[in-house]
């Protein structure tokens, strides 16, 4: 008689996402998985009944959080309730009625921007809650630590295995393009590449083009992900505390806005002039991860900048008529 492979539940909340949508591309192969997803008009996530409904019926072994309201430096400064809102429910919504329903197994997706503004680089998973956030992600940044503290005192106090991780910049397919509540990186691809459309002389970068950021391929993320959750309990624990669990996922290479500007617009073909607008916001001066935990528990990134640039321009000139009015 043919075996049969009892197959893990895995709900991928946030799977229209940049991030969710690429951990299903990475878990999508798997023998063993049955990927369950629910768009928006399926289940709504703010609402506490609906989703508890959902994992009372739905029998799922593990979660991963991959669902959040996002966008960039303008967007969080501009929409702070909605940042801070969104994101606590969905995390209380999720996390407690998967407690509830009695799912062992979540992974939640953090920022690194829950670390201070001034943290010490490159910035430890020690340096929570050690000062200061910055102010213009400040709201977002609070909902993001509430949602660690909501995984680790479901552990403590239950017993549960929900694990963290913190990622640095993300940028690749299905991200946002929006001209102005985007992240720095969707942003000037879509404005280096209709400047280049249009015949312009210049493309107008915000702010002062010194500060520095550190930026993962989606991909890598994905990966990133699946291999943090399926480490074993014995081999995470031993690299994390009860109440330091999370763990950064980022390359530990960083480099300035003007730099990461110059590789777009060598990636795009835009070869007038980039000038800075130091009237906008520059948000933290420096966010560097220190990636040493992850890369202990066996983990390394694969898409250089420049590469996963290239990646991203391929699917942004394949994908354009979808979000470009
Ligand atoms: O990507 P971004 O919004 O993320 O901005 P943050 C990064 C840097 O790029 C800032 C500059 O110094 C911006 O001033 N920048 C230059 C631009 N031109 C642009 C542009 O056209 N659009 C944007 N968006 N930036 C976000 C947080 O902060 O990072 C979120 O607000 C989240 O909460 C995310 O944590 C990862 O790194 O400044």
């Amino acid at each position: 008689m043919e075996e049969s492979i009892v197959k893990k539940r895995i709900f991928v909340a946030g799977h229209k996402g940049m991030v969710g949508s690429a951990i299903v591309r990475q878990l999508k192969n798997r023998a063993d998985v049955e990927i369950v997803t629910r768009d928006r008009t399926e289940l709504d996530l703010l609402d506490q009944k609906a989703v508890d409904t959902f994992f009372a019926n739905e029998n799922i072994d593990e979660v991963y959080l991959a669902a959040a309201k996002v966008g960039g430096i303008h967007a969080n400064n501009t929409y702070p309730a909605e940042f801070i809102y969104q994101n606590l429910i969905m995390e209380c919504n999720i996390i407690h009625s998967a407690h509830k329903h009695d799912v062992q197994h979540l992974l939640f997706l953090g920022s690194s921007c829950i670390y201070p503004k001034l943290a010490e680089q490159p910035m430890s998973e020690s340096a929570l809650l050690t000062g200061v956030l910055e102010s213009t992600n400040e709201p977002y940044a609070i909902a993001k630590i509430a949602g660690i503290k909501l995984c680790e005192s479901y552990n403590r106090q239950y017993g549960r295995d929900y694990r963290s991780v913190m990622p640095t910049n993300l940028y690749g397919e299905n991200d946002n393009f929006h001209p102005e509540n985007s992240h720095v990186i969707p942003a000037l691809m879509r404005r280096f590449h209709e400047a280049k459309e249009a015949g312009d002389a210049e493309v107008v970068v915000w702010g002062t083009g010194t500060p520095m950021r550190e930026f993962l391929y989606v991909d890598d993320m994905a990966a990133a992900s699946v291999h943090v959750m399926e480490l074993d309990s014995e081999t995470y624990q031993a690299n994390t505390q009860p109440m330091l669990s999370h763990i950064n996922v980022g390359t530990g290479v960083d480099c300035t806005i003007r730099e990461m500007a110059e590789t777009m617009a060598k990636v795009v073909g835009f070869e007038g002039e980039v000038v800075f607008d130091s009237t906008k916001p520059d948000g933290t001066p420096r966010k560097l991860m220190d990636v040493s935990r992850l890369s202990d528990l066996g983990w390394r990134y694969q898409v250089d900048l420049e590469v996963g640039l290239r990646k991203t321009y391929q699917w942004f000139l394949a994908n354009q008529d979808n979000f470009r009015k």
